[in-house]
């Protein structure tokens, strides 16, 4: 097998978990650049398998293969994904909102904010508010992340806002949000302090929101 990073492309798609991590790997040994890898071609496959879902050529079961492939792959890069010598850049509790069971492009956001230096505390997918409430009290974070990729959970991250800020907590911690259906706008309108489309501005958003003070209102949400 050739290193080249097409093929890492085609096993997403192909949903073979097998070959995308022996892809991966030797990406890995030939100095290809991890970032490169995921924002180059396993992102795009994954885009492509969204599209051809929707235009029903591939059915659950592919989404699952694809998925699990992209996970295989991901698990690889992690840790480049990371630095390792980065002084606590903050502290993150980040899940997938309750009711959705997507948690690729959150763990991507978790590896990135890893490699940017925060603490993570990744509390999985289907996190009903209240887990986020009894995160915070025990992490005490300066920053929650929501994820969610399904237009009717939406509701569950203005929920989970709604419930920090009955809880007291909201104060203590900035909002980011995230995920395929989330817009800066619907950002704006459950009162979360920042969104972003993409897992590396997610980490750029964390070091901004890192930067206000705790009294600091909403920035603006950026599209
Ligand atoms: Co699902 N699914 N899925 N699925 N799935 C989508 C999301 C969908 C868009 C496919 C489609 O129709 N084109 C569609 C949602 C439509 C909608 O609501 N608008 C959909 C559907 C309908 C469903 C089911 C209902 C299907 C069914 O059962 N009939 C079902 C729901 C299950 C549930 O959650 N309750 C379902 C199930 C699944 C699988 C379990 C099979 C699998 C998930 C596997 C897993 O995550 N472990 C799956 C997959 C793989 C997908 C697609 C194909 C890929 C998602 C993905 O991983 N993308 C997806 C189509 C698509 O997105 N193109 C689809 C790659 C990932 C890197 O991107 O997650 O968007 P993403 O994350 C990005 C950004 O959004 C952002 O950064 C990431 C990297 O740049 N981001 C953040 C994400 N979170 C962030 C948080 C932040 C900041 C940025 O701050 C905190």
């Amino acid at each position: 097998m050739t290193a080249d990073p097409k093929q890492l492309y085609d096993a997403i798609l192909g949903g073979d978990a097998k070959a995308a991590e022996s892809l991966t790997r030797e990406a890995i040994g030939a100095g290809q650049e991890a970032r490169e890898l995921v924002s180059g071609y396993m992102i795009p496959a994954m885009d492509e398998v969204g599209r051809r879902f929707e235009c029903q050529e591939y059915f659950v079961p592919e989404l699952l293969f694809a998925g699990r492939a992209m996970k295989a792959a991901l698990a690889l890069l992690r840790p480049l994904l990371a630095s390792a010598d980065a002084a606590p850049a903050g502290r993150v509790v980040i899940g997938t909102v309750q009711g959705d069971l997507h948690d690729i492009g959150k763990n991507l956001v978790a590896a990135l904010l890893e490699g940017g230096g925060f603490e993570v505390h990744d509390l999985g997918v289907d996190v009903p508010p209240s887990r986020f409430v009894v995160a915070v009290r025990r992490y005490s974070p300066q920053i929650v992340g929501l994820s969610a990729l399904l237009t009717v959970t939406l509701p569950a991250m203005r929920k989970t806002i709604e419930a920090l800020r009955e809880s007291g907590v909201r104060p203590d911690v900035k909002v980011m949000v995230g995920g395929a259906p989330v817009t800066g706008r619907y950002a704006a309108e459950i009162g979360a302090d920042g969104y972003s489309d993409n897992a590396f501005g997610a980490v750029r958003l964390a070091r901004s929101l890192m930067e206000q003070s705790p009294d600091t209102v909403s920035i603006p949400c950026v599209e």
